[in-house]
């Protein structure tokens, strides 16, 4: 089998440094004379980013539910473009996936101080604050291209506030960012016992320091990106498949 590039998504929470480690991995990649192709969600420019634009900016207001399959949607209308790149034989890079997708909307019902093993595990509890639970938050990204890696910028909403402070998007608020932390963390187990066990084909889940100086978040990165520069072998997985 030919192979092809890999997709490789950066992960975390704001100011986590997702955007200026995406940005030095896309410059180390191209130095190392390989073909990148980056990606970030949302995707603003779109039509349907454009209603997620107005949205996070507080100019619109909408149902959790809608909103959640909007972000879905955004990353559909794009989902055949990264399978071509990836055809191609370019390393996809992409800023934020499905994964911040179903943390932002699991996080919003969550308790201030989630258990989250007692809740998002428990449909039937959870099911009765509101349908949006881990089931149904999957279900629209199924069957999206799945990442081979997915590196997660770990930084604790205290040291993120330091960078700059929230500013004034909708999730940008310490309780929630805190929330979507937890969320996030329950991902990672899942991917990774997933991966563990052969089942789901979600790709790699790598947690990142990423309270560290910023050269040292690009060196690791880069340990974990490098060994993926001439491709992979295997067909593209699928979300959930
Ligand atoms: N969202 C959702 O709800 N559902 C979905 O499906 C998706 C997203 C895909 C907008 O995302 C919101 O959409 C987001 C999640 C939600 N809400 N929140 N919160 P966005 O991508 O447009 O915004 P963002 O991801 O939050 O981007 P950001 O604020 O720009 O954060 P960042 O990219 O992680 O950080 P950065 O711009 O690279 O760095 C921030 C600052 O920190 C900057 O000054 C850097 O120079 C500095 N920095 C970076 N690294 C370091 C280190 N290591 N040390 C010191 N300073 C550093």
């Amino acid at each position: 089998m030919a192979r092809r590039g890999a997709f490789v998504v950066v992960e975390g929470l704001d100011r986590s440094g997702k955007t200026t480690q995406t940005d030095i991995l896309r410059q180390r990649i191209q130095e190392a004379g390989k073909e990148v192709a980056c990606v970030k969600f949302p995707d603003r420019s779109t039509p349907i980013g454009k209603m997620i634009d107005l949205y996070l900016r507080s100019q619109s207001d909408l149902d959790d539910h809608v909103v959640h399959l909007l972000f879905s949607a955004n990353r559909w209308e794009l989902a055949s473009t990264i399978l071509s790149h990836l055809e191609q034989g370019k390393l996809v890079l992409c800023d934020r996936y499905a994964f911040s997708g179903i943390a932002f909307s699991v996080a919003k019902i969550l308790p201030s101080q989630p258990s989250l093993s007692t809740t998002i595990h428990s449909e039937q509890s959870f099911g009765k604050l509101s349908p949006i639970n881990l089931t149904w938050a999957r279900a629209p990204d199924s069957a999206l291209p799945s990442p081979d890696l997915t590196l997660f910028l770990d930084v604790s909403p205290e040291v993120a506030y330091t960078r700059g402070g929230y500013g004034e998007e909708r999730y940008e608020k310490a309780d929630m960012q805190s929330r979507v932390r937890s969320v996030f963390e329950e991902i990672g187990r899942e991917v990774s016992a997933d991966a563990g066990e052969g089942k789901h084909g979600n790709g790699k889940w790598i947690v990142i320091d990423a309270g560290r100086e910023m050269h040292t978040v690009t060196e690791e990165i880069w340990r974990h990106v490098q060994p993926l520069l001439d491709g992979v072998e295997s067909s593209v997985g699928r979300l959930w498949a």
